[in-house]
């Protein structure tokens, strides 16, 4: 397959595209944008310059996969031909092209014939796909990270200066050929077929013990149905779930990828993954909708996103938000043999704006844990503490965001199936003594005992897309002044009972390499008239691609389990009313409801 092995690199006049500056994970923009001219070039280009800037040998083998999303072929056809024209050696490309993020990231750790140095992940992840709709690139890094701030802020550099990029004139290669398939490019570059799901297969069986799960799945009264929303994670759950663990090919939804998501929003939270969340009993509030009869649902409920990194679980009429799932997992990391056999975790995080449920835990059970800024990169250092600077070792790490985001570092990425054979293997364990034929212990009393153990975080997050970029910042300079650099005291108390006690600006130091973050989120201290802390964080999204998304988070604690069974929303309607007047929200965005409530 000889495809032009003489090809000759040509070097491309081009000029800076503005705006190539990636957010929380990668650049994302209308797929138009991306189609328009050498967008996809002058990116690459500058990216690959970054990575051969550093310390470490020129680039020499990097992967290019995507979540299936509408221009994925196109763009990763532009992609090979730049490395290619690079000098690029190995190129590795999974077969059909579709790869969900964990399992990039488990490739660039410990594919064969060595590690990636680096992989070109195509996704805008949740973002819907299409046109008219989201297309997107991030880079990971070699211990198969999402690339550091450091290394995007080079990158946004590099486009804004570049003045030419490499390409080569070579046929497209075919990404449905056979794994092991290769493509000579160029003289020294080549592309390999390889097969999409072994490396992550594998760093899934180090966590977990399929033998048993295959066991448990076997129990006539066991029930799972996964959501793939038609994203990159379909085939992995049907890999796992079924190839592997046995379950029926009946438990999986939408697993199928398609380049629109079936048109679907493929964010899986209450309002976009309904299909599953009714089918789990559940009301788009998140509560047990009593009209339906629990006996039909299945035990365990998950969904992923666009690029299979996020999870929804759930359980017979139970939702679990993803800040309570982590602390759980962190409580039960007994059922896990991945902490389990190495002694428990040695190290916890979470994103700030996330429920301090994950502290109570680790507190509890002694754990070091971390409140790290929003974005998986930032959890990427304290995963590879050691690895990297011969520091303090917190591995196992477990870690997750409010944002559906859960994982350990196996891997260097969140991961949407990690999480749901972390929920099965809790049941698993749940269910020792149980036995065959008796009622099994549920997500819901595994919920409920939490709760009653440590007190519950109720918890939800307001968006408020498309708002328009000015006034968005208008916002947050109004908090900033008046509270942050202001005082709390200049907030006049009202009947509410709800009082302001502080206001800071999130600001973070790499406890591992003392790089800094600012300007990280505003937080605002609440006191309750029950006396109890509640707390609103607001942020501005960095993953839209167009104007802004005002993101405001809302927790507050409860420590009397007969206020436990309440809906996140209903309980924490006060506190948000409270906090849009503290702000003057209406006022200054002239929004008078979020877009959706998570
Ligand atoms: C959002 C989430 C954040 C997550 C990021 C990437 O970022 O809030 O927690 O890490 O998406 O997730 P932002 O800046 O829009 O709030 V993914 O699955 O879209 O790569
Ligand atoms: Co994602």
């Amino acid at each position: 397959m000889a495809a032009g092995a003489s090809t000759v690199t040509r070097e491309v006049p081009t000029s800076p595209i503005s705006g190539m500056k990636p957010g929380t994970s990668g650049l994302r923009k209308k797929v138009e944008v991306w189609q328009e001219g050498t967008y996809v070039e002058n990116f690459i280009q500058s990216l690959v310059d970054v990575a051969n800037d550093g310390d470490d040998p020129s680039l020499d083998t990097v992967i290019v996969a995507g979540d299936g999303r509408y221009y994925n072929d196109e763009a990763m056809q532009k992609i090979v031909r730049v490395l290619a024209g690079n000098g690029v050696s190995n190129i590795w490309i999974p077969r059909f092209g579709i790869m969900s993020t964990p399992a990039v990231s488990a490739a660039i750790r410990r594919c064969e014939g060595g590690k990636a140095q680096g992989g070109i992940v195509l996704t805008a992840s949740h973002n819907p796909g299409g046109p008219g709709e989201d297309f997107g690139i991030k880079y990971n890094e070699a211990l198969g990270q999402p690339a550091a701030e450091e290394f995007t802020d080079a990158l946004y550099e590099k486009t804004m200066s570049i003045s030419s990029f490499k390409t080569v004139d070579s046929e497209d290669v075919d990404f449905s050929a056979s794994v092991g398939s290769t493509f000579q490019i160029t003289d020294s570059s080549t592309v390999t077929i390889m097969d999409p799901f072994d490396c992550y297969l594998e760093s899934l069986k180090d966590c977990f013990d399929f033998d048993k799960l295959r066991q448990f799945a076997k129990r006539n009264n066991f029930s799972l149905l996964f959501d793939g929303m038609h994203g990159a994670g379909g085939p992995f759950a049907k890999r796992v779930l079924v190839n592997e663990i046995g379950l029926p090919e009946t438990s999986l939804l939408r697993a199928n990828p398609l380049p629109d998501f079936g048109k679907g929003h493929p964010d899986p939270n209450l309002t976009y993954a309904s299909d599953l969340v009714k089918k789990m009993g559940l009301t788009p509030e998140g509560v047990a909708d009593p009209a339906v009869d629990i006996e039909g649902i299945p035990n365990l409920g998950a969904a992923n996103d666009g690029d299979g990194d996020r999870n929804l679980i759930a359980g017979k009429g139970v939702f679990v938000t993803p800040s309570d799932s982590l602390a759980i997992i962190l409580d039960n990391w007994e059922a896990i043999p991945h902490f389990a056999k190495r002694g428990g975790p040695k190290g916890a995080a979470r994103s700030m704006p996330s429920s301090a449920a994950l502290d109570v835990v680790a507190k509890a059970r002694n754990i070091p844990f971390f409140v790290t800024p929003t974005g998986w990169k930032f959890f990427g250092n304290l995963m590879s503490s050691k690895e990297l600077f011969d520091n303090t070792d917190y591995t196992p790490f477990l870690c997750g965001e409010e944002s559906f985001g859960t994982g350990s570092d196996h891997i260097r990425e969140k991961d949407g199936l990690w999480a749901v054979l972390a929920w099965m293997s809790i049941l698993m364990k749940a269910n020792e003594n149980v036995k065959e034929g008796d009622p099994l212990v549920e997500v819901k009393d595994i919920v409920t005992n939490h709760w009653a153990k440590y007190g519950r975080h109720f918890y939800c997050r307001y968006d408020y897309e498309g708002v328009d970029s000015d006034l968005a910042n208008d916002l947050m300079d109004f908090i900033r002044n008046n509270y942050v650099e202001g005082s709390a005291d200049s907030c006049e108390a009202d009947d509410s009972g709800i009082n302001l006690v502080d206001a800071i600006e999130f600001g973070y130091t790499d406890p591992v390499d003392g790089s800094k973050a600012t300007n990280q989120g505003l937080i605002l201290n609440f006191n309750l008239s029950s006396g109890d802390p509640a707390r609103v964080v607001f942020r501005l999204s960095g993953t839209g691609s167009a104007g802004a998304t005002i993101r405001m988070y809302l927790e507050q604690y409860e420590k009397d389990s007969s206020k436990h069974d309440q809906a996140a929303p209903l309980a924490l309607k006060d506190l948000a009313n409270r906090v849009l007047k503290v702000v003057k929200f209406e006022q200054i965005t002239g929004r008078d409801a979020p877009t959706v409530i998570t």
